[in-house]
């Protein structure tokens, strides 16, 4: 006897620098989740067009598109977005459960996602501006993962060294504090409506706090309702 389970399909959305990457990596180290993140899909397109040179005109050159408004910490437009993660949703076999990460932004993007997919929950972190200000002046990214460190709250083992591959960290382009300032502004002005967008509809909680390892246990029991064991295949 197969136990059917039903796939989950979650967003998580903060401000820059709220931890939405960091939450992940727990959600998909404790649950069976696919992990998709709109911004390491960028840069990923980004690093793959400048590691050939040439775009060929064949490809929809999204990296090459994305980068300007990337680096002045504005949002990528929506037709790009929407194209390049709808088609990596449609990629996940339907009875496996996803949470994206930073997608959707603006309500445009949730209104083409609703068009598409069914939405189970929506996990907002909400972490002050001043915190987020902080953090983001000692983050460390293994751009090719999407993994973070932090000077002070999550060190690499070795410095500027990824630990799991062994291979160079580097400080994200966008992470400047101007940058982070324009970032700030740009979520209030188009991502913070969704907010009220998915609390109508009865889809968003929401974790207030400074610290990661206080909010961490709240979303982790949350998502231990809608998925026992771990929502693993075998239970
Ligand atoms: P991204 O890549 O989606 P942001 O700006 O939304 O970028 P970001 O910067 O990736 O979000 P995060 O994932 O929310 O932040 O946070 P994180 O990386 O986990 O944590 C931040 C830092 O804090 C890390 O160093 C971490 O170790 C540390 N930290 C975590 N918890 C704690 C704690 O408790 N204490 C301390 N001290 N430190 C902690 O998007 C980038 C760009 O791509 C485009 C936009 O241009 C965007 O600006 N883009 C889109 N454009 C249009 N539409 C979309 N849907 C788009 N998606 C991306
Ligand atoms: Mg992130």
């Amino acid at each position: 006897l197969t136990l059917l389970r039903r796939a989950v399909h979650a967003i998580i959305m903060g401000p820059p620098g709220s931890g939405k990457g960091t939450v992940s990596s727990r959600i998909i180290r404790d649950f069976d989740m696919q992990h998709l993140s709109s911004g390491d899909l960028l840069r990923a397109e980004i690093a793959e067009e400048s590691k050939y040179r040439i775009v060929y005109t064949a490809r929809r050159a999204h990296g090459v598109r994305a980068k300007q408004y990337i680096e002045e910490g504005k949002l990528v437009p929506d037709a790009l977005v929407v194209e390049l993660v709808l088609s990596q949703i449609q990629k996940i076999s339907t009875n496996t459960s996803w949470l994206l990460d930073g997608f959707p932004r603006t309500i445009e993007q949730a209104k083409e996602l609703s068009k598409k997919e069914k939405l189970d929950c929506v996990i907002n972190l909400d972490v002050p501006f001043n915190t987020i200000r902080e953090r983001l002046s000692g983050r460390w990214t293994h751009l090719s993962s999407g993994r973070v460190y932090n000077d002070g709250f999550n060190p690499p083992k070795v410095p500027g060294v990824d630990d799991i591959t062994g291979e160079p960290l580097v400080q994200r382009n966008d992470d400047k504090p101007e940058t982070v300032q324009k970032r700030l502004e740009t979520y209030q002005l188009q991502t913070a409506p969704l907010l009220d967008f998915y609390g109508e509809k009865g889809l968003l909680h929401s974790y207030s706090g400074t610290k990661t390892d206080e909010i961490w246990p709240k979303v982790k029991e949350f998502l231990n309702s809608i998925m026992p064991q771990g929502n693993r295949s075998r239970l």
